[in-house]
């Protein structure tokens, strides 16, 4: 288990296992549907598949609707981070 990566520091631990919940319990995970243009081809999914693991955004890319599912850390992160992420390989996205 990963609590048990730090069993020198108890205080750690406690913080770790508690934004674990935190992100388990779903409060701050945001959930958006973007549309993409410019996905021809499966290798486009994979290059935007990519992207998003970079960027530890959980996704799912659906190829015949040209939408992207992203599910992210608004703490974290914004839809506009993502935005330009995938912008930066060449795909234009609109929330
Ligand atoms: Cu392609």
């Amino acid at each position: 288990m990963e609590m048990r990566r730090v069993p020198e520091n108890p205080f750690y631990m406690d913080i770790y296992i508690g934004y674990r919940g935190m992100l388990k319990g779903g409060e701050k995970m945001k959930e958006v549907t973007l549309k993409i243009e410019g996905m021809n081809c499966r290798s486009c999914v994979k290059k935007i598949e990519g992207v998003l693991e970079e960027i530890g955004v959980e996704g799912q890319v659906n190829f015949e609707q040209a939408t992207i599912d992203v599910k992210f850390d608004e703490a974290k992160l914004e839809i506009s981070n993502i935005q330009e992420s995938i912008q930066a390989k060449g795909y234009k996205t609109t929330v």
